[in-house]
């Protein structure tokens, strides 16, 4: 049987290829303006997890849940034992462990970067308890958005701040089981609206390096100001191995949250270029994590995830198409028209049939957003989970 080399380069992509799901993209959200209610939506962590399973049996790809301390282990480590059993139910791993630095009104001047020593010490304690349940569930990372920050000009230290985050972090790393990964996400500005501790990869890369070697940074792909190359941020944080991950969204103003590729499937494809590259070269290269971190408040839920995988696979595949050894040759000669359409003229195939074709051949249904409308799943669980709804349904579940 004559190979096709084509094919066979997008399947070997494919089969490495994985993706989280996070538990807060199955609950209740909304804006600042308002929380909107979705009768599907998850109201706890057991329907957060069947959601998961449901999402990972259409698609093959999706073994691992995010978890959010606050929302999904609200008595923290105690509530291990109660994960560990839906994992066992479900065959859902837990993925990373997200604590949370952003909601209780103690953290109103800041988290670990507030000037209050008892209050940075609580929200200590809360990291070492994420470290603690990654410990408990065998979870690879613990993954830490930090939103201290300030409004006003001269009303904070950013100075003292940053050596108050230091001393957290590195106590925090300290607590890590061997193989653990402590990620350190960055974002500009939101909730804060003047200065934010970890504002950019620069920040987060010399907090990681300071805390230690099991640190490392995670690109959110909506926080960062337009017009930023996040492509090249990638390719640094590879050549620096300081890149842990990826919380994947698509934005078109500020930190949308929107869905993968919706707005600009390009800058995906572009991401995923350097992380084939940087594998196409051989080496001890440990791919990243990559994780979903979007919240659909206007599309159905379990839908939106499924559509949003789909997307991921098809610009990994498309990024796949591109050859390597081919770029390299028109780079160095500097045909410039000649490289770029080696570049784009992958981003332009069409992959879809040959992704119907993988999930065939890995016993998956061709089309997964078709098999989801056609097991009825979600009208079964809007039957199941409306009345739970009605009341406004609980906060993030
Ligand atoms: C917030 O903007 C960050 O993207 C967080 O990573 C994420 O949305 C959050 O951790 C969910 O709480
Ligand atoms: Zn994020
Ligand atoms: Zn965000
Ligand atoms: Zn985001």
């Amino acid at each position: 049987m004559p190979t096709d080399p084509i094919k066979e380069r997008v399947f070997r992509a494919l089969d490495t290829f994985a993706i989280e799901i996070p538990s807060w993209g199955f609950a209740n959200t909304g804006t600042r303006f308002g929380k909107y209610i979705q009768a599907a939506a998850a109201t706890n962590i057991e329907e957060k997890f069947a959601d998961a399973a449901e999402v990972h049996r259409l698609t093959g790809v999706t073994p691992t849940l995010a978890l959010h301390v606050l929302w999904d282990l609200p008595n923290g480590v105690a509530d291990a034992p109660k994960i560990q059993a839906l994992v066992e139910k479900t065959g859902i791993r837990a993925g990373s462990i997200n604590p949370n630095l952003f909601q209780e009104a103690e953290y109103k001047y800041g988290s670990i970067c507030n000037p209050s020593a008892e209050i940075r010490a609580k929200a200590t304690a809360h990291l070492l308890d994420s470290v603690a349940i990654g410990k408990a569930l065998g979870a690879a990372e613990v993954s830490m958005w930090v939103s201290d920050g300030s409004n006003y000009p001269g009303t904070q230290s950013m100075r003292r701040r940053i050596g108050w985050m230091k001393e957290a972090l590195a106590k925090t790393h300290a607590a890590l089981a061997p193989g653990q990964i402590m990620l350190v996400e960055y974002k500009p500005f939101e909730p804060a609206f003047y200065h934010t501790d970890i504002a950019d990869w620069g920040m987060a890369l010399e907090l990681a390096r300071s805390a230690g070697p099991q640190a490392k940074v995670l690109v959110d792909t909506g926080h960062h100001y337009q017009g930023t190359n996040i492509e090249q941020i990638v390719a640094w944080l590879i050549e620096l191995n300081a890149l842990g991950g990826f919380h994947f969204n698509d934005r078109k103003y500020a930190d949308d949250d929107l869905t993968l590729g919706s707005i600009d499937p390009y800058q995906i494809f572009r991401i995923f270029h350097e992380i084939l590259f940087e594998q196409s070269k051989g080496g001890a290269f440990k791919s990243p994590a990559f994780m979903i971190d979007q919240s659909h408040n206007l599309k159905g839920k379990v839908e939106a995830m499924v559509q949003t995988v789909v997307t991921a696979q098809e610009l990994y595949a498309k990024a796949s198409l591109v050859d390597q050894d081919t770029l390299a040759k028109l780079q160095d000669s500097c045909s410039l028209v000649d490289a770029e359409e080696a570049f784009r003229g992958a981003f332009w195939q069409d992959v879809r049939p040959l992704l119907a074709e993988w999930r065939e051949a890995r016993g998956l249904p061709a089309h997964p957003l078709a098999a989801l409308r056609e097991s009825r799943y979600v009208e079964r669980i809007t039957e199941e989970r409306r009345e739970k709804n009605a009341g406004g349904g609980s906060s993030y579940a």
